[in-house]
């Protein structure tokens, strides 16, 4: 089952990861430059079954992205969470105030000059993706930012079309200059495309991978978006490698570790597209149409922020 490369991979980070203090301070065990490769082209993805993986949240999250949307508020609109962490710890550090997660989200639905002010993560995948910042001449020798940034989604699938032999068929969230001002630098950091046979293959290079948390969602986003690119351009789904920077498990994810090992992996789940979109800008949460997913149940652990 190719669901034991992901579990032959957290046993091993488990087992002989070094040990490593981390920014979070909460430690970790890590290996470097690890590969991970799933066939898509029989419909399946990479959906673990050795728990409960939200494949809705991870779609709403991927829209979003996609939207070029960076603030919290149209996720949490869609009952979306998993970005709440990183302004919540800004807003109790800045504001001492002792805020619980609930009060915090729940004002910044209600109240839109408040999410302004505390939802927004900076310019972190979206506003990359999307609206990467491009510059003119103002004179002088001063630059300004133009209204329109370059908008690498739409680049990519105008040269899949296109140009599907060229080798920069690629984009990327990390932008150097604006590392600074984003919530969490990217860790699904660049992906990149290979036309080959009328089949679209992917790679995504992951910087920092939380194999307990993090990873089991960044699989699903990287095939979603490969079989949305592959519907796109009239392709077939062919083969997603991952390739995990720092691969990591956090110490305080033992029990999780425990328990997902023990268990057997069920058959993955397939996806299909209930219509195929105009673009690959107008996919709706709808279109969505994953069958067959039978997990077992959901395991809590601690997120490091
Ligand atoms: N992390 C992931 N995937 C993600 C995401 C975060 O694995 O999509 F947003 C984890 C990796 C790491 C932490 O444990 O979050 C990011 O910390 P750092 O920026 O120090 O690598």
């Amino acid at each position: 089952h190719p669901e034991r490369r992901y579990l032959d991979l957290m046993e091993r980070v488990w087992r002989e990861g070094s040990p490593r203090r981390d920014r979070t301070g909460v430690g970790t065990r890590a290996v470097f430059g690890e590969r991970l490769a799933f066939d898509l082209s029989d419909g399946t993805i990479p959906l673990l079954t050795t728990k409960r993986v939200s494949w809705k949240t991870i779609v709403r999250e991927l829209l979003w992205f996609l939207g070029g949307e960076t603030n919290i508020r149209p996720l949490l609109q869609d009952g979306v969470t998993i970005w709440t962490d990183w302004p919540l710890a800004r807003y109790r550090r800045e504001t001492g105030e002792a805020v619980t997660q609930a009060a915090f989200e729940a004002r910044i639905v209600a109240d839109e000059a408040f999410a302004q002010a505390w939802g927004d993560l900076g310019p972190v995948y979206g506003a990359q993706w999307r609206h990467w910042p491009r510059y003119e001449p103002a004179g002088e020798g001063l630059f300004r930012r133009t209204p329109e940034g370059i908008d690498q989604i739409s680049r990519l699938v105008h040269d899949i079309r296109t140009n599907p032999s060229s080798r920069r068929l690629l984009f990327t969230g990390w932008n150097v200059a604006e590392l600074d001002g984003m919530a969490l630098p990217p860790c699904h950091m660049t992906y990149q495309y290979f036309v080959a046979d009328g089949r679209l293959s992917g790679l995504l290079h992951q910087r920092s991978c939380d194999v307990g948390l993090g990873v089991p969602y960044n699989l699903v986003t990287a095939a979603l978006l490969l079989r949305m690119l592959a519907q796109q351009c009239d392709l077939e789904p062919g083969e997603f490698v991952w390739f995990g920077g720092d691969v990591h498990l956090y110490e305080n994810h033992g029990e999780l570790v425990a328990t997902q090992l023990a268990r057997e992996p069920r058959p993955w789940p397939t996806l299909a597209f209930a219509r195929r979109p105009a673009s690959i800008l107008d996919y709706r949460f709808e279109d969505f149409v994953v069958e067959g997913y039978d997990p077992h149940p959901a395991i809590p652990a601690p997120i490091a922020v």
